[in-house]
Formats: structure tokens, C-alpha cells, sequence
């Protein structure tokens, strides 16, 4: 599969829909998600065209790699819910159809804010 540059975080990236930014670096833009789960329900994605953690994985330099898995904990930190300052908080990746995925750009969904619950439901 190839990377789809009309998805809504390349859209969101390239300034043609808005968002509400919480943080924005070299590597990394995050925001809210606009459908939130728990108090505080932000998302991370690079600012390279990677599909998912395969992806980036295979094919994001170590720069870019290490660039962004410093900005998920910077976006927690501003945020307040980093474990030296909060409380604490989950992240979760979705990859693909069984990863329930329904945005084709790689992004950690950072949930917290309050006690967030199992892992999973069903
Ligand atoms: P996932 O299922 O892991 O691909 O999650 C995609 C998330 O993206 C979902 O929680 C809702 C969020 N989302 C979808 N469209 C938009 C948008 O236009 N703006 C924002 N802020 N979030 C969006």
C-alpha cells in the first residue's frame, strides 16, 4: 500500500484543515483529536508521509525515528500527564485493518487526564 496524500493528517499537515495544535517541531505535529476518548485525548504523528510504526520503521531515518518518540513524551510533558510531572497516560498505535486504523498517517493517540481504565474492552 502506498501512502495517501489526501488523508486528513496530510491535509492537517500541509495547513488545508485545521486543528487544535498542542505542539509542533522539526519532527512532530500534535493535537486534539476531535473525537476525544478520555479528558485529555491528543494525537502525534511525524511530519514524514509513513503509513503506520511498520512503516516509519522501515523506512524513516534514525533522526526522524528518534525525533518523534522524543516528541510523544514533550507533547505529555506539555500537556502535564508525563510521569515527572502528572500522573501518567496511555498511548496507543492502531496499524491497519486488524489494528482497527482509520487514518492512513502513522499517529499515537496520548490518553489521560484521568484513570484511562483496561486496556481493553471486548
Ligand atoms: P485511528 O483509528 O487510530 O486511525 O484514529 C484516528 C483518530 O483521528 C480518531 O480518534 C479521530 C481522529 N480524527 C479523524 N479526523 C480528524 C480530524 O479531522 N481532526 C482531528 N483533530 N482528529 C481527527
Amino acid at each position: 500500500m502506498s501512502y495517501d496524500q489526501n488523508n486528513i493528517f496530510a491535509k492537517i499537515l500541509r495547513g488545508e484543515v485545521p486543528c487544535e495544535k498542542i505542539y509542533e517541531d522539526e519532527y512532530v505535529l500534535s493535537f486534539y483529536d476531535v473525537n476525544p476518548q478520555r479528558k485529555i485525548h491528543a494525537l502525534v504523528i511525524p511530519k514524514g508521509n509513513y503509513i503506520d510504526l511498520d512503516d516509519f520503521n522501515a523506512k524513516a531515518t534514525d533522526k526522524e525515528i528518534v525525533g518523534y518518540f522524543k516528541g510523544i513524551s514533550k507533547v505529555a510533558k506539555k500537556l502535564g500527564i508525563s510521569v515527572d510531572i502528572g500522573k501518567g497516560y496511555r498511548t496507543i498505535s492502531n496499524l491497519s485493518d486488524h489494528g482497527g486504523q482509520e487514518v492512513p498517517h502513522l499517529h499515537f493517540h496520548l490518553l489521560g487526564g484521568e484513570k484511562v481504565g483496561r486496556m481493553l474492552n471486548d
